[in-house]
């Protein structure tokens, strides 16, 4: 596969909360890294954007158990917890994208409530290729709105990890993905 003009990575919520030791970890999420900074430097090298999200809960946010939702309490808006890990070789002029920020709504898209789709559609891009946390949410969700928008995403198998609240929801993920058009790549196959 052929990387070039119109072409953008996503990078999503590598935050501590998700990585081992957070308060909802998920397993092997470290590993994703260093294939991440591999992918920005190839963006970057060839000029194309390298953009961010994050999940930035209220404290008292609607997804966290207190509340009723399914998780234990993570990426609260200025903790340590939602900061990016400090292994993550984020351009620092990449542009971060904050999600999940009203305690009344979930919002697993990384175009959900964001501007996203303007910046996208400011720089041109009509396809954008998709790493991080976590496979059945976040990626998931951002790559089926891109989708609705009308992007092609590619999703970086080698560079996302599942929750997997329910066993095989990593692996529902990823047919669901493809069945709304998107390609499947590892590292090894662009250029
Ligand atoms: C996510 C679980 C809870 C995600 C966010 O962004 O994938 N997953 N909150
Ligand atoms: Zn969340």
């Amino acid at each position: 596969m052929k990387v070039g003009k119109g072409d953008a990575l996503l990078v999503v919520d590598i935050q501590y909360d998700f990585l081992p030791g957070g308060s909802l970890a998920v397993q092997d999420a470290d590993q994703v890294i260093p294939l991440l900074n591999d992918y920005i430097s190839f963006f970057r090298n060839r000029h194309l954007p390298v953009l961010a999200c994050r999940d930035w809960h209220p404290h008292d946010h609607s997804s966290f158990a207190e509340n009723g939702g399914p998780w234990p309490p993570h990426c609260i808006a200025g903790t340590h917890g939602a900061q990016f890990s400090d292994q993550l070789a984020l351009p620092p002029d990449a542009p971060v994208f904050s999600k999940g920020t009203v305690r009344e709504k979930e919002a697993y898209s990384a175009f959900d409530g964001t501007e996203l789709d303007e910046k996208l559609r400011e720089e041109a891009i009509n396809r954008i290729f998709i790493g991080g946390l976590t496979t059945d949410y976040c990626v998931l969700n951002s790559v089926l709105d891109a989708s609705r928008l009308g992007y092609d995403s590619v999703v970086l198998l080698d560079a996302t990890k599942a929750v997997n609240l329910n066993p095989g929801d990593g692996k529902a993920a990823i047919e669901r993905m493809k069945a709304c058009g998107a390609s499947l790549i590892k590292r090894e196959e662009i250029s």
